[in-house]
């Protein structure tokens, strides 16, 4: 099958990231999710953009997408957010976050295929995610994410192995993984065009929930406070039972992780390092993690239509709204130039 434009792009990102080895131009952000083929747009923060309607270029924080059900947050650019804020509420779905309000229909036992914009091969690290009930009348819409606790549903196990004979050699060489003679899972991400498959959980009562997915990148982590997180959320409705057969944890993302942590603060060129312990709560016992091996790269494409929670038991489907910019002209069509 011929690579698509937008693999070829990543491919490119990812060759170009790897030649820029500094911790300041960062990295990367949710391009968007699918659904059984249907998409619903990520947030793009970065910052400065031109509106090509009016050649005029916007200051940050960058409107979300029309309809987006992922939130926005205020970086200014692809970064993350740093071990120092491991209990900030700026850990919880990234600096400054905000919900949108509309939610992604699902149903359980979908897969949710998470593409990110790029992945450079060096960032090395674990991929987490995690969700929380919404509990309020509209669903996710404006709550207060602090009030958010969370269920680890998967760890992208086991994160690190070991390749005999240095099987990948090739691979690092030509930026297609991170080091030599291992393999992390952000390298079974980068394969499968830089994306991620999740399952939404079975047995969960019906309504409305946050995912939060997270990639840790390692490649500074070798000094304390060198890790980097990059947290995404985004709201689902599901279409569950009406009463729950699974219990919820209940975490605080802001007591998920510690600067010290083994899988945090972690060397992960020194040649010995030949596991890896995955920091932040356990994940729960009834999680449905997709192996690697079914880690593949989405292709179909098709506008979703995301709805928004009504008297938390219902939903009605998400229409257009025009929003108005500084220049009081429409952005319904700015961001579809991409991609
Ligand atoms: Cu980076």
């Amino acid at each position: 099958m011929p690579p698509s434009t937008s693999s070829l792009l990543s491919i490119l990102l990812t060759l170009s990231s790897t030649l820029i080895p500094d911790p300041v131009f960062a990295h990367s952000h949710l391009s968007h999710i699918v659904v059984n083929g249907a998409l619903y747009h990520g947030y793009d923060p970065r910052s400065p953009v031109k509106n090509p309607d009016s050649n005029k270029t916007y200051n940050n924080p960058r409107p979300n997408h029309p309809g987006s059900v992922a939130w926005s947050y205020a970086a200014f650019d692809d970064g993350f957010v740093a071990p120092e804020n491991y209990s900030h509420p700026d850990i919880i779905c990234h600096i400054g976050a905000t919900s949108p309000k509309a939610h992604a229909p699902v149903r359980p036992g979908d897969l949710i295929h998470i593409q990110w914009n790029g992945w450079p091969v060096g960032h090395v690290g674990p991929i987490l995610t995690y969700i929380a009930p919404c509990k309020s009348q509209s669903g996710c819409a404006g709550v207060d994410k602090t009030t958010l606790r969370w269920t680890k549903i998967d760890e992208s196990r086991p994160v690190l192995e070991i390749l005999p004979n240095n099987e990948n050699r090739w691979d690092v060489e030509h930026g297609r993984a991170g080091i030599v003679g291992k393999r992390w899972a952000t390298d079974v991400m980068v394969a499968a065009n830089n994306s991620w498959q999740v399952e939404v959980p079975r047995g969960l009562a019906r309504g409305a929930y946050v995912m939060r997915h997270e990639i840790i990148a390692l490649h500074f982590a070798a000094k304390r406070g060198g890790a980097q997180n990059y947290p995404v959320c985004f709201n689902l409705w599901i279409e569950g039972e009406k009463e729950g057969s699974v219990t919820l944890d209940g975490y605080d993302a802001r007591e998920f992780y510690r600067d010290d942590h083994i899988g945090v603060w972690v060397n992960v060129t020194a040649p010995a390092l030949a596991s890896y312990i995955i920091p932040g709560p356990t994940i729960a016992s009834w999680a449905m993690p997709v192996p690697y091996a079914q880690q593949t790269s989405m292709l179909l494409r098709s506008e979703g239509t995301p709805v928004v929670v009504t008297r938390s038991t219902e939903t009605v489907l998400w229409t257009a709204e025009v929003t108005p910019t500084p220049t009081g002209q429409a952005v319904r069509h700015r961001y579809h130039l991409r991609g």
